[in-house]
């Protein structure tokens, strides 16, 4: 018994020092930067994203404060959600949180600093292979340590196609508001569906979640009554 719980602990500490990747040697370009039209025999890129994630709040003081012009763009810190007023767990300040968006074979380098105190936390990249990269899947205790309150974790990893989106994998997080889109496009020329769409632009993205009135734990392990 002894013996195996040591077993594990070991297990542990050499996963949470390994790296199978590294792609911070190359010329980092910031996420927005990759936002383009995808060619043929392009080479892929390496995109950087710096997320914070943070205790915040619908309807906070920018609601009040952002020029109106910039009320419902990303330059304002305003979260409207379904309008009504409760504290979140936020990457960026953004619900939901910032969208990834590349070319299929990009790398992405995204560093994730967790300022929620009391909390620990991983992102997992729903959708995305992680061949070579399976250290950065995101899962608490399997693949790496959670990012501790007041730490940043960098995940690199290679996109594959499709449209996917990365979550926190920690508890039951998730339902407050961590989770965002991943979306890694073809060149017109390859996508099976292109000949279903005229344009695929990056504001284009629908993202449905759930989304209660309260904090998820309240409902953990369950109510009796449905709300
Ligand atoms: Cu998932």
């Amino acid at each position: 018994m002894v013996q195996s719980r040591f077993s594990f602990l070991v297990l542990l500490t050499f996963l949470c020092n390994a790296r199978s990747q590294d792609f911070t040697a190359q010329l980092l370009k910031p996420g927005h930067e990759c936002v383009r039209e995808c060619k043929e025999g392009e080479s892929p890129m390496f995109c950087h994203y710096k997320f914070t994630v943070e205790l915040y709040q619908t309807l906070g003081a920018p609601c009040d404060l952002c020029h109106p012009d910039d009320k419902f763009t990303s330059k304002c810190p305003c979260i409207l959600a379904d309008g009504f007023e409760r504290t979140l767990l936020a990457v960026n300040k953004m619900l939901p949180a910032p969208s990834i968006q590349v070319c299929a074979g990009d790398r992405i380098v995204v560093d994730v600093t967790n300022a929620m105190e009391g909390y620990d936390t991983t992102l997992h990249w729903h959708g995305l292979r992680q061949k070579n990269t399976q250290y950065f899947d995101g899962v608490p205790m399997i693949t790496q340590c959670p990012i501790s309150a007041g730490q940043t974790f960098r995940y690199q990893m290679i996109t594959n196609e499709g449209t996917y989106f990365y979550h926190t994998h920690s508890g039951l997080q998730k339902f407050d508001g961590i989770e965002g889109s991943v979306i890694a496009r073809l060149p017109r020329s390859q996508d099976g569906a292109a000949h279903l769409f005229d344009y695929d632009l990056p504001e284009h993205v629908v993202f449905v979640n759930d989304w209660m009135h309260t904090h998820i734990e309240s409902k953990f392990p369950g109510l009796r009554t449905v709300i």
